[in-house]
């Protein structure tokens, strides 16, 4: 369930109720349900903890479930870790402690992503909806959790409205997003002057740009064109999926209330800030766009990014990054076409201009070991680049000689779904657009069967796990292996959109139970969501475990998540030799395992986004 909004009275009280109650008297101690919002205009140090964080000592139970709900008329699954090899009874029980169904167990065995021997339990025949049910397996009680048609409808909202704050170059308002106001940062009057005029490396150009605005990309204050090119796309996308259902969500923003959907506001805040990262014309490089924006040393934790002292760098152009830039401002192109016309054009203008500017220098790699100051966003195969530009101009202009570039294409046929898309791999991205968004490529049909045979795979995949995740990979978990399995979901979310058939609605449900809480660390990832959730993502300015005055992440924040390389030094002193599901801290300084970034709340925000729009 989530969390009910509290006081901060009221929370301690809560906390000291959890902390003091054995794990089967838990649901007592949050028996209230609240959806609504903190109280805009309540601002001040409060307002901080106008959600509560998850309490230090959660009391674990070997009962694993999706902590925040099920849709009463979707799948619910769990998972229970036990070495039996016979089947357990289990009951499900409502608020009052009545049980309203009961069953058995299946046996699943040892559960290689986690070490764990463990059972699954499915109760989806039950249909009742209410607060606080539990699910006792052997006498143990799970998390409490809700059976509610709505249970995603405010996580859209929040991971969504996770944006606002992470922008750059304006102040956060308190009154919008109560507890994050701050000054805005890299603006003119800023200690390093800003992003007003950034300087390129010094041998690479002779010039400086205006590249304020735009969102920082996660925990540090870069500002990366490839990255940023996927989260709005993914924004934009889920907006192309259900126009109607995102005009009717507001997010906290301050352009919410101005007739455009809330989702694009947020999206041209990003788009604008790309535009500024192509190279002007009359430069050698014209058209292309700077692959990266960031300081040149690595700002220590905390520094709001106000305070930021160090000099700001412009790195060079690159084709991945032109390509990103030309794929999302083509998609943007349409999606603004009926909001603003001139913007539109602006934007297709942008989008060609990069996409010649691309073919022009088709092999400008951005370098792996670019890591000072800022991440590398190294890639030095932009095939899936070039097709995921091809496919948005063709889409946004209905050009042939759009469309023959995405036929002639090495990844039109290659099996884009093979593993998860993200930064480094964005022909999933042109793929999954071709295949919902109006087009006639000739061959289309084609397009949406590889679409619907991406899904299957991920769906094998999701239902052959223990704990219901999509992601089976070979080896350990990747960075960000949460942001990767809700791409694997967005795949079969499309292919539901595509076809219609339950399995793949059931399936996204069910592998989203993992994200909150159905998982071997009992550990739902995102920030206010479920009563174990992240609090501690690594972040400069969300860096209340470091300085009690900052905020934690706002809610709806996901977590990287486990990923069994360990890169940093807080997740490699605790967790070494963990098993790939254990790999992960909720430790600010594990920014290997635990940071939040843009590109995986858009991930969050399009599943969010497709389960909220299945009540
Ligand atoms: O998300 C990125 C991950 O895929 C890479 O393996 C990793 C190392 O290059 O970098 C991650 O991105 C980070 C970026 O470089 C800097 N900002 C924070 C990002 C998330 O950790």
């Amino acid at each position: 369930m989530r969390l009910p909004n509290l006081s901060n009275k009221a929370k301690l009280a809560a906390v000291a109720a959890i902390v003091a109650v054995p794990a089967i008297a838990l649901p007592i101690a949050f028996a209230t349900k609240d959806g609504g919002l903190p109280g805009v205009g309540s601002g001040g140090a409060d307002a901080a903890y106008a959600f509560p964080v998850t309490p230090d000592h959660i009391p674990d139970t070997p009962v694993r479930v999706n902590q925040v709900g099920y849709l009463p008329d979707g799948p619910k699954r769990a998972t229970v870790i036990s070495d039996a090899t016979t089947p357990l009874p289990w009951q499900l029980k409502d608020k009052a402690g009545t049980v309203v169904a009961s069953g058995e167990t299946t046996p699943h065995g040892m559960d290689p992503s986690s070490g764990q021997g463990t059972h699954t339990v499915d109760f989806s025949d039950y249909k009742g909806s209410g607060s606080t049910y539990t699910l006792e397996v052997d006498g143990k009680a799970s998390l409490p959790f809700d059976l509610d048609p709505k249970a995603y409808r405010q996580l859209a909202i929040d991971a969504m409205s996770f944006y606002y704050p992470q922008r750059s170059g304006i102040a956060i308002d308190d009154k919008l997003a109560p507890g994050y106001g701050r000054a805005a940062g890299h603006t003119a009057d800023s200690p390093n002057g800003g992003d007003t005029k950034v300087p390129c490396q010094p041998g690479t150009c002779d010039y400086s740009l205006d590249v304020t605005g735009g969102w920082y990309d996660a925990g540090d204050h870069g500002k990366y064109v490839v990255n940023g090119g996927i989260s709005v796309a993914q924004l934009m996308s889920s907006y192309e999926r259900s126009p109607q259902a995102s005009k009717a969500r507001t997010l906290r923003q301050p352009e919410a209330g101005n007739k455009i959907p809330d989702v694009l506001d947020e999206a041209r805040w990003e788009l604008d800030f790309l535009t500024k990262m192509q190279v002007p014309a009359g430069q050698k490089l014209a058209g292309m766009a700077h692959h990266k924006i960031h300081d040149t040393g690595w700002t220590g934790l905390p520094t709001d990014p106000a305070a930021d002292t160090q000099q700001r760098v412009l790195k060079p152009p690159s084709t991945a990054a032109t390509l990103n830039l030309a794929a999302a401002a083509a998609q943007g192109s349409r999606v603004f076409e009926v909001y603003d016309k001139a913007y539109a054009e602006k934007l297709l203008t942008v989008a060609r201009t990069a996409f010649a500017a691309a073919q022009a220098n088709p092999k400008m790699y951005a370098p792996d070991s670019d890591g000072v100051g800022g991440g590398a966003y190294g890639d030095t195969d932009v095939d899936d680049e070039f097709y995921w530009a091809a496919a948005e101009l063709y889409i946004t202009t209905g050009e042939k000689k759009f469309a023959d570039f995405v036929t002639a294409s090495p990844v039109h046929k290659s099996d884009v779904f093979a593993n998860a898309f993200d930064w480094r791999a964005v022909g999933a991205l042109g793929r999954l657009d071709l295949a919902t968004v109006d087009n006639k490529l000739p061959d289309r049909e084609r397009v949406r069967a590889s679409v619907v045979a991406g899904a299957d795979k991920h769906l094998a995949t999701l239902n052959s796990q223990a704990y219901g995740q999509a992601y089976a990979p070979n080896g350990g978990y990747d960075w960000a292996s949460n942001s990767q399995m809700l791409n694997n979901l967005a795949v079969v979310g499309t292919a539901f959109d595509l076809t219609g058939e339950q399995k793949y609605r059931d399936g996204v449900l069910s592998g989203m139970d993992y994200i909150f809480g159905r998982n071997a660390l009992n550990q739902s990832y995102v920030t206010g969501y479920g009563e174990k959730a992240s609090k501690n993502q690594h972040s400069r300015w969300y860096a209340h475990q470091l300085d009690p005055k900052l905020p934690n992440p706002p809610r709806g924040t996901l977590a990287g998540g486990p990923n069994s390389s360990l890169q940093d030094e807080v997740a490699s002193a605790a967790l070494k030799g963990c098993k790939p599901q254990l790999c992960y801290i909720d430790d600010i300084k594990s920014w290997s395992t635990n940071e939040l970034t843009i590109n995986w709340n858009s991930s969050l925000s399009w599943v969010a986004s497709f389960a909220a729009d299945q009540t």
